[in-house]
């Protein structure tokens, strides 16, 4: 039977890719082909074609009731629905939160009472996103002491804020809620009545329960890919709700897509943005087309207010976005399968603010071990102990330092995770014990598909803590290592079995004695199930408390990293406390806190180096400022060119990692040989010189939920030119302005400046000859060549980065620090390192320091701040070098420390001043005088205007050096249906059909 469904399923497809359908597109729905989202794009277009359309939703005035210590309002929504007299009512509850954050709930009260013949099904709605997504329970409270609530005979209005006045009037019929900062409204809720709320209704209600706007297209079953059906025994039960965001033309979010930063207007198209997380094979980039992770989390900005929308909602979700109005609104329609409604939104006057809101609530990044953001060699795969060892040393003939070291999926036997294939890897204990001697670490993949038959799919089968199919018998699907079985994770009970795959004791054959080096990658969590509709799992599949995989597939793939990281945070609270470290492909809000991510299989082409950065900044707005993506390309052989130039890209990804498909020739990079090599071994090794800075911005975004990448506009919000900027970053707060290039054969490189700040030439990390001077706001135009990347230092920054060349981060610890001083135009800098055991949690216990620099026209100056057990085991290590940039003239240099006093030598080149060996000690306080220093006036360059164009000349006018601008045009590959269809077929055969 199922060979005959196969066989169905595959005529038909190929069938489908004749009428012209893409592949991917014929693999996944989008909003006609998908039941729910047909269904509300339905309704709201309805309600725009029909000018005279009544909203059926209002608040019942008498059923509001105030619980004003908790800063809660509760009453009902009642829904007026024709063919039944009685109302659907819908009780909903809008609290204040910290920060002038406001939540509204509404659910759906009839579901108490549904009796359905099969008991297997939780018919409640789901409403346990945020015991996954939050970070705690509890969100606080604080005292809202001037919050006011009156009560109108169409409206209830509630007044609050402190510094600011905000104000949210919640109107009656049709219940709306329009939230104010200031005088202005920002945003409101069902502006355009777009609210739906599909309640329960048994399949013969069906006609009768319907409005002129509404279809009953696809509710109680759907028949994509009609070779088999998904049963939606709980029938229609989506919700759909409509925000707009007053004024804002830019906004930000909802990852992961393969697309702009700015999100587009997707009404013209049949694909909203997409939310849900499957094994998108081959991905194209420019798509709104669903990926790996999820995160339904959207910043709107303007200069003085930024807007967070927070839809805590796991099911399969739709985000529609017209930007058509003419008052520079956005309109953004909210669509998921089903689940109760629950939204939060945050408005403050930045974007900052709004990550800070939303981490309160979700979590921060855990900061990382330092070894985490080093550079890490992955393949699929490396074959065996001999092969990993061989690598190891080929980075150490080569002088490329790294960090971590990866096997893929063939060092378990037959796939089966929790075994070693033990004629390749005789002898784990001694291959990690290798590694560990320069500081070296290993991660192995580890999925939640579990082959059949062996003990440890045996055990989830026995003890019930596998996902099971709707007769509540464990489901077995097809996956990489033939048949299987997916652990649910999302069930208690699968803890403790988890633990004991992970821990560290004797009686774990598999990982139990081997070193702390050893930490987890976690593939194939959205989950991916080969012979499941859209590559996932059935929807109408059954999770821990007889949930539908339906309510929770968004957040699946978290519970499953999580109980991954919990397991190595028990194996590692017996070794010492180190901090566990987990990569996952799929993701949902407040993954942040326990795991890193990685975009997926993308391919060995620019447009895919190209569209990385977006995403990355992308996924940093949404919280999760801990990603990467596969540097090279996971499909296919770059070019040398292009590999070069994702290292010079990659080494700026917060998760910097190459990886290949194992049908990819080898590309390590002393593979291409030089220039090549060189090129790539100067990136990584000022990633690692970098490292200090990557550090400190993990440990800002830790605390706070900024991006490691910073966006442009963060730095310039009154600018609305930098909102547009997707292809450059600052790195943290450091000052650092990066454009790398990711276009094949770029001679010239034309960078934005988001104002008008001094902005200093650090090409490659490199001062050499006169260090050149640009200010904007506008473009400024570069010459390059293939080993430049491009680089600015912001004035008014001061950088410290390490320097000597060391095999792995680990042995950098004790290195001396350089600082880079560059001075803004009131010729002042300032700058900070935040400092641990880069190891262990001990940094809860207090146990950092916090140096900070500062810079005037003639003074220097360190101190030290912090726990001071950990200050002095600093002792040892010094600033080996200060550059103070673009200095014309100098005459004396005295340093004081500690009570002493000495000159340095120091001395101008090329017009920096260069303090070398000033035997500065980090751990205490330091000032440097410098008398009679005059700072380069000369040789500032201004774009006249800020249009990229004018700029561009004005540029190349004053630079004596410039060369026209011109770009190759990317090489563009037609691929022929038949080579398509023929490629697909010739993987499937070779890596076992996924569809
Ligand atoms: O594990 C093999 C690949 C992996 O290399 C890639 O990075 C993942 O995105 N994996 C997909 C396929 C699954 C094989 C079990």
């Amino acid at each position: 039977m199922k060979f005959l469904v196969s066989i169905v399923f595959l005529v038909s497809f190929f069938l489908q890719l004749e009428k012209g359908l893409g592949y991917k597109e014929y693999l996944f729905k989008n909003c006609e082909t998908s039941g729910f989202c047909h269904r509300n794009r339905h309704f709201a277009n309805g309600i725009k074609e029909n000018p005279n359309y009544k909203s059926r939703y209002a608040i019942d005035p008498q059923s509001i009731h105030f619980e004003s210590e908790d800063f809660i309002v509760s009453g009902n929504i009642l829904k007026e629905v024709a063919g039944i007299d009685e109302d659907i009512v819908l009780p909903f509850e809008l609290s204040l939160l910290d920060k002038n954050n406001i939540r509204i709930k509404v659910d759906e009260e009839q579901r108490k009472n549904i009796k359905l013949s099969n008991k297997l099904v939780n018919v409640n709605r789901y409403n346990e996103t945020p015991n996954w997504s939050f970070r705690s329970s509890n969100l606080s409270y604080e005292s809202k002491s001037g919050t006011k609530y009156s009560q109108h005979k169409n409206k209830l209005v509630i007044d609050y804020g402190t510094k600011v006045q905000y104000r949210a009037e919640v109107l009656y019929n049709p219940f709306k809620v329009v939230i104010y900062r200031g005088e202005e409204v920002q945003v409101i809720l069902n502006d355009r009545n777009f609210l739906n709320y599909e309640h329960w209704r048994p399949k013969s209600a069906n006609a009768a329960h319907l409005s002129n706007e509404e279809t009953d297209f696809n509710m109680f079953h759907d028949d994509f890919h009609d070779a088999r059906y998904d049963r939606i025994p709980l029938g229609p039960e989506s919700i759909g709700l409509d925000f707009t965001l007053k004024g804002f033309r830019h906004v930000y979010g909802i990852p992961e897509h393969a697309d702009d930063f700015n999100l587009k207007d997707t009404t013209d198209s049949d694909l909203p943005y997409r939310l849900f997380n499957v094994d998108i094979f081959e991905y194209e980039t420019n798509s709104k087309m669903p990926m790996y992770g999820s995160i339904p989390f959207l910043m709107g900005s303007k200069p003085g207010v930024s807007v967070g929308l927070f839809w805590i909602n796991s099911a399969d979700t739709y985000v529609d976005i017209d930007k058509s109005s003419s008052d520079k609104d956005t309109k953004t329609h909210w669509i998921s399968e089903n689940g109760i409604l629950d939204v939060m939104i945050m408005i403050a006057e930045n974007p900052w603010e709004i990550n800070e809101s939303y981490g309160a609530i979700t979590g921060y990044v855990q900061l990382p071990q330092l070894f985490a953001l080093g550079y890490h060699q992955c393949r699929w795969n490396y074959n065996d102990e001999k092969d990993v060892l061989e690598i190891n040393s080929l980075f150490d003939k080569h002088q490329i330092p790294y960090d971590v070291i990866w096997l893929d999926v063939e060092y378990a036997d037959a796939k089966k995770y929790f075994t070693w294939q033990s004629e390749k890897f005789p002898d784990p204990e001694r291959m990690l014990a290798e590694l560990d001697h320069t500081g070296r670490n290993l991660v192995i993949i580890i999925d939640p598909h579990l082959k059949t038959d062996y003990h440890i799919s045996d055990h989830v089968e026995k003890e019930g803590i596998s996902i099971n199919d709707p007769s509540n018998n464990t489901f077995h699907g097809q996956c990489w290592p033939g048949e299987s079985v997916w652990i649910d994770t999302m069930n208690p009970n699968s803890q403790s079995f988890w633990d004991r795959q992970h821990e560290y004791s004797t009686e774990n054959e598999f990982m139990g004695k081997l070193s702390t080096n050893i930490h987890i990658w976690n593939d194939m969590n959205e989950p991916s199930v080969f012979d499941g509709i859209e590559t996932t799992s059935p929807r109408d599949n059954i999770h821990y408390g007889n949930w539908e995989h339906r309510s929770v597939h968004n957040v699946f793939g978290l519970t499953f990293h999580e109980a991954t990281y919990n397991s190595m945070i028990k194996r590692l609270s017996t070794t010492g406390r180190q901090r566990p470290f987990i990569l996952t492909r799929s993701y949902f809000a407040g993954s942040q806190r326990t795991a890193a991510m990685w975009s997926g299989d993308n391919m060995s082409k620019w447009e895919y180096l190209k569209i990385s950065i977006p995403m990355l900044l992308t996924s940093g707005v949404a919280g999760m400022p801990f990603g990467g993506a596969d540097v090279g390309g996971f499909f296919g052989d770059p070019a040398k060119d292009l590999l070069t130039r994702w290292y010079q890209t990659g080494i700026w990804y917060p998760f910097f990692r190459a990886h290949a498909h194992i049908d990819s020739r080898r590309r390590e990079p002393w593979i291409a040989g030089d220039p090549y090599t060189s090129i790539m071994r100067d990136a990584i090794r000022l990633r690692y010189s970098l490292l200090p800075i990557f550090y400190t911005s993990f440990y800002e975004s830790s605390i706070s939920g900024y991006p490691v990448l910073k966006p442009l506009f963060y730095e310039t919000p009154d600018n609305l030119e930098s909102y547009d900027i997707e292809d450059q970053f600052f790195l943290g707060d450091s000052g650092l302005l990066v454009k790398p290039i990711t276009e094949e054969d770029a001679n010239n490189v034309d960078i934005y400046l988001p104002d008008d700040e001094v902005y200093y030439d650090y090409t490659s990390g490199n001062i050499s000859n006169t260090v050149q001077k640009f200010t904007g706001p506008g473009f400024i135009s570069k010459p390059i060549e293939l080993s430049d990347i491009p680089i600015l230092l912001k004035g008014g920054s001061i950088i410290a980065k390490k320097d000597r060349y060391r095999r792995s981060s680990k042995l950098m610890a004790h290195d001396p620090y350089t600082l880079t001083v560059a001075l803004n135009n009131s010729g002042k800098a300032s700058g900070s390192l935040y400092i641990d055991d880069g190891e262990t949690f001990n940094y809860e216990q207090g146990e950092y320091a916090n140096v900070y620099f500062t810079a005037t026209n003639n003074s220097i100056k360190g101190k030290i701040i912090g726990h001071d057990g950990f200050i002095k085991s600093l002792d040892d290590i010094f600033i080996e070098k200060i550059v103070v940039l673009s200095v014309k003239e100098l005459s004396s240099i005295r340093i004081q420390q500690s009570g002493s006093q000495w000159e340095s030598n120091s001395r101008s080149l090329d017009g920096n001043l260069i303090i070398e060996n000033p035997k500065l000690k980090l751990s205490s306080e330091w000032t440097i005088k410098i008398d009679d220093t005059k700072f380069t006036e000369s040789n500032i360059k201004t774009p006249s205007k800020n249009s990229k164009e004018s700029s561009k000349l004005e540029s190349s006018k004053l630079d004596r050096n410039s060369t026209s601008f011109s770009l190759s045009s990317t090489t563009i590959i037609f691929t022929t249906i038949i080579a398509l269809v023929i490629g697909i077929i010739f993987y499937k055969l070779r890596s076992g059909a996924r569809v």
